[in-house]
């Protein structure tokens, strides 16, 4: 459970950090699983450390990494800051090549959505951990920020008077075992990782109750969709696995039942 604190703390400056939240032999089964899962989605082949490697759906392929969901560590930080209700929207298992350049996952200004990142390797401000604006998950911040788009897919153009490792921003060094719970309205980035930066994601949104929010989340699966479909390797060419969107646990079942009534699959 977040303190009151950790919950003021997301939602003033959008993010909170869970220092050595799962032990070190948890993180070695994790770490094993996660390796597992990337190598086969290589088809075995070595990382040829190009281009950053993800894996959608990646929590459902290994039933260690699944439980993650309903492990109260998450899903009680999650029923506390986006309610109770609240929805799966998928996993990602990444290998990242290079830096990451500013950006919110999104602009929902009206609809709650968290990522919770973990991070398999020590990471530091210069070497890859995840730096975010503080605040920058609401207006007015979260819009006069817009310039940094501009250095998305260039880091080394200017905004504001600086390139993008310059920006003011709060790194959130960390260490395996720590977890980072962040509104995907929030700007990030991260830089100086070394090429093959292991990192994984769960996301969830808010119960739906509006068309609009409706119409996030089917964008959100159509792109999953497209891309998954895109990609030439072992996967199923499907966002969701039946075994998760038919899960007989609980709690499972709580944020899927949304998704098999939208006919995701
Ligand atoms: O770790 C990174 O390079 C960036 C992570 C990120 O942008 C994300 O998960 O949305």
């Amino acid at each position: 459970m977040l303190t009151a604190e950790q919950i003021s703390h997301f939602d003033t400056f959008g993010f909170v950090v869970m220092r050595q939240y799962f032990s070190a032999a948890e993180m070695d089964e994790i770490s094993h699983e996660f390796d597992d899962v990337l190598a086969e989605d290589r088809q075995g082949q070595p990382f040829a450390g190009e281009t950053r490697q993800a894996v959608l759906g990646f929590i459902e392929k290994r039933a260690l990494l699944t439980h993650l969901v309903e492990d109260d560590r998450i899903f009680q930080p999650l029923e506390q800051l986006l309610g109770p209700g609240f929805v799966w929207i998928g996993s990602d298992g990444n290998l990242y090549v290079g830096d990451t350049g500013w950006h919110p996952d999104g602009s929902e200004l009206n609809y709650g959505r968290i990522k919770v990142a973990f991070y398999l390797d020590p990471v530091t401000k210069d070497s890859g951990c995840l730096r975010v604006i503080p605040g920058s998950h609401r207006m007015p911040l979260h819009t006069a920020l817009d310039p940094l788009k501009r250095q998305r897919a260039d880091t080394s153009l200017m905004a504001f008077g600086t390139d993008a490792s310059g920006v003011p921003c709060f790194p959130l060094e960390s260490q395996p075992g720590d977890v980072v719970f962040f509104n995907q309205n929030l700007w990030h980035a991260a830089f100086g990782g070394r090429s093959g930066r292991r990192m994984f994601t769960l996301n969830f949104g808010a119960q739906p109750t509006t068309d609009e929010h409706i119409a996030y989340l089917q964008r959100v699966y159509q792109s999953n969709l497209g891309h998954i479909q895109r990609m030439q390797n072992t996967q199923t060419g499907r966002v969701y696995e039946d075994e998760f969107l038919h899960s007989g646990r609980p709690r499972i079942q709580g944020m899927v039942g949304k998704l098999v009534e939208l006919g995701f699959k």
